[in-house]
């Protein structure tokens, strides 16, 4: 029997999917119970949410058992997407990060430079991403706030160091960590189908360091050691090379549509910074964005793009395409 999921399941599982610590993983699947639809067809999935729940929470009940430590403070979620900058040392997290946003990292030719997460924010064309840096991760070292940060980012950043000669190792050091956790590294973001525990981030090669005379050498090698079953980028973070088509990369791949907001009052619409939603979301989503109470208050709307006919009238479950200007209507 299919098990016709809602929406909001849909919505609450994608929220799952993307939760940064056990708290916020127990309130999504509590979430996802109570939307499930309750028939013969989903009983299996029922049973697999009731035992991933009990299992969450009694990580939840550890977690506030231990003497609260430092934990860092959650970074909040800004812009059209979150891209994080996962490698090992010196291989080049920082400098990318102070070549794409206006972030001063500390960049540095020795390891361990930097020691916490630290965002910035990209810019394609009139669209934000919020990037973040993240601690080096090794063999023997991952900061605690890495996996939390890598479940609930939009992608991924691998970066390879070209001008390493250790980069095999370095590398496999990277994905040994991801390999049997619960947050892995994929080519995109889902939950495994047999085990709702384990979610995949989507991740993007950045091989970067490209300007190195033994680059192109290394890579070669790298490709027979290592499987690296991702898209790939080559990029020089110190020579600006293949940062434009990295941040096209984002932003296509992230399916991200701008929508311009225009006053009924008004003849021209505000370009000054789009509301961004998803491929697929709705007018709803926009609304949203511009305010909590306009989204429960939305009725209908007129659109001005490049797959309707200037102002056409659209109730609120209307698909925006990239650029297309909104007039919300809430009576
Ligand atoms: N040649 C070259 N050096 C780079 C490039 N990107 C970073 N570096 C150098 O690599 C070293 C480590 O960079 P950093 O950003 O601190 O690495 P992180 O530890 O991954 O954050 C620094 O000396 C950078 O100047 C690049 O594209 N080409
Ligand atoms: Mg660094």
């Amino acid at each position: 029997m299919p098990a016709n999921l809602t929406p909001q399941y849909h919505r609450a599982e994608a929220a799952y999917r993307a939760a940064e610590s056990p708290q916020e993983e127990l309130d999504c699947l509590q979430l996802m119970l109570r939307e499930i639809p309750k028939h013969k067809g989903t009983d299996k999935l029922q049973a697999d949410l009731k035992a991933k729940i009990a299992k969450v929470k009694a990580e939840v009940q550890k977690q506030a058992s231990k003497p609260s430590g430092k934990t860092a403070a959650k970074i909040p979620k800004q812009g059209a997407g979150r891209i994080v900058l996962l490698g090992p040392p010196n291989c080049g997290k920082s400098q990318l990060l102070a070549a794409l946003t206006r972030a001063q990292p500390e960049i540095a030719p020795y390891p361990f430079t930097t020691q916490a997460p630290l965002p910035g924010m990209m810019a394609y064309e009139d669209c934000p991403f919020q990037l973040i840096d993240l601690p080096p991760v090794t063999e023997d070292f991952m900061d605690p706030a890495t996996i939390g940060l890598i479940r609930g980012a939009d992608l991924v950043f691998l970066l390879v160091d070209l001008a390493s000669d250790n980069l095999i190792e370095d590398t496999q050091a990277v994905l040994d960590r991801f390999a049997a956790s619960k947050t892995r590294l994929g080519r995109i973001s889902m939950l495994d189908e047999d085990d709702i525990g384990v979610s995949y981030t989507q991740t993007l090669l950045v091989l970067n360091k490209i300007d190195d005379p033994a680059a192109a050498e290394r890579l070669a090698l790298l490709d027979e050691f290592l499987e690296l079953p991702f898209e790939r980028m080559q990029v020089s973070a110190t020579q600006d090379r293949g940062l434009q088509e990295l941040r096209k990369y984002v932003f296509d791949t992230l399916e991200v549509v701008r929508v311009y907001t225009k006053h009924p009052k008004e003849k021209e619409a505000d370009r000054s910074k789009p509301f961004t939603i998803r491929k697929g979301e709705t007018l709803f989503e926009v609304a949203q964005n511009v305010h909590r109470q306009m989204a429960e208050d939305l009725k209908s709307a007129r659109v001005w793009g490049s797959a309707v006919h200037d102002g056409t009238l659209v109730k609120p479950d209307y698909q925006p395409v990239d650029g297309d200007v909104v007039e919300l209507h809430t009576s």
